[in-house]
């Protein structure tokens, strides 16, 4: 009755903002992200017939919050009837500061719920189940690029390339690892009701969904990264458009894109994203790495940067 999972979370180049169905948490729009590799989140559950309620420890904390969106999640997995849940997360990041700790959370309490109860589901259905706990969660079962597409019934998943066959580079740099300001979820909610740009994104979404699909299947880095950055900054203007306005942002995320702006000015082959924190994603060819991370490290307000390649899906996890 205890399995341990483990998932990396995924960054949105092509976003999902918005939400048709609140109720069964489905998205209004497609999106296209990237798996990540060194980052990620170790899930353990137990179903132990002694405790009488669940039980969240996130990094060694009690963890009261969140507790009931992961109930939610282990009802959902393991039925209303099961026993109480001793769960256990341990990220290797700042969670809940937009670096996506909720999709690899989802993503491996789905996987590690299913295992303890010899469940046999297959990925498709642990997406749908991690959807449905959290949009970007769905992603983190696969790996490398991968596309979710909007539906009114159940979300679908595709892997577009795997991480081994486009072996892109991340650079973070994380520019505050405090907790957001406003969820990702309220925040979309509010974009939804206020926001006059809201309908607009929602109709262009698919032009982006396309081009980001063409750059994929052709490996074409340059095209990939302008339709990745006029995504991201579309769905940031649709925020700072709504009432009250969401502004994840901080000066450091400012100096950032200009870092990178001027990278590529040099000929750099690197884009950016960011979502729904201060920190930017920098997206980079292997050999460009170097000069990113100099480059990002050296901009004003930058606390911290972090690396990685591109992953695989949510697995159950064995031991390192
Ligand atoms: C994304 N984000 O595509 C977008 C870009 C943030 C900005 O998915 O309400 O935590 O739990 O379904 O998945 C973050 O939202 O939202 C997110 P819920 P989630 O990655």
């Amino acid at each position: 009755m205890r399995a341990i999972a483990r998932a990396q979370p995924n960054i949105a180049l092509i976003k999902y903002w918005g939400k048709s169905d609140t109720r069964r948490n489905l998205p209004a729009v497609g999106s296209i992200s990237i798996t990540l590799a060194d980052l990620h989140t170790t899930m353990s559950v137990e179903l132990e017939p002694a405790l009488q309620q669940d039980v969240l420890t996130v990094n060694g904390q009690a963890n009261s919050e969140l507790l009931p969106r992961v109930t939610t999640c282990l009802d959902a997995v393991a039925g209303e009837q099961r026993h109480c849940a001793r769960v256990t997360s341990e990220a290797n990041f700042p969670i809940g500061a937009g670096l996506a700790s909720s999709a690899s959370a989802f993503a491996a309490l789905v996987v590690a719920t299913d295992a303890a109860i010899d469940g046999d589901r297959d990925r498709a259905q642990l997406a749908g189940l991690a959807g449905a706990a959290s949009g970007s969660a769905a992603r983190s079962l696969y790996g490398g690029f991968v596309e979710l597409s909007k539906s009114d019934e159940d979300i679908e998943l595709q892997c577009l390339r795997t991480a081994a066959d486009w072996p892109l580079q991340v650079v973070v740099a994380v520019n505050a690892a405090t907790p957001k300001p406003i969820g990702s979820t309220e925040a979309m909610e509010l974009s939804r009701k206020t926001s006059p740009f809201y309908g607009r994104w929602v109709e262009q979404q698919d032009v982006d969904l396309a081009s980001a699909r063409a750059a994929i299947a052709a490996r074409d880095f340059g095209a990939l990264g302008a339709v990745a950055e006029h995504n991201c900054l579309k769905m940031h203007s649709v925020m700072w458009a709504s009432r009250p306005p969401v502004v994840y942002w901080n000066s450091a995320t400012l100096a950032c894109m200009q870092t990178v702006r001027e990278l590529q000015q040099d000929g750099v082959a690197v884009f950016f994203t960011i979502d729904a924190g201060p920190q930017l994603k920098a997206v980079c060819e292997p050999a460009a790495t170097d000069d990113v991370r100099a480059a990002l490290s050296a901009t004003d307000g930058v606390e911290k940067i972090l690396m990685t390649g591109l992953g695989d899906g949510a697995t159950e996890f064995a031991g390192d």
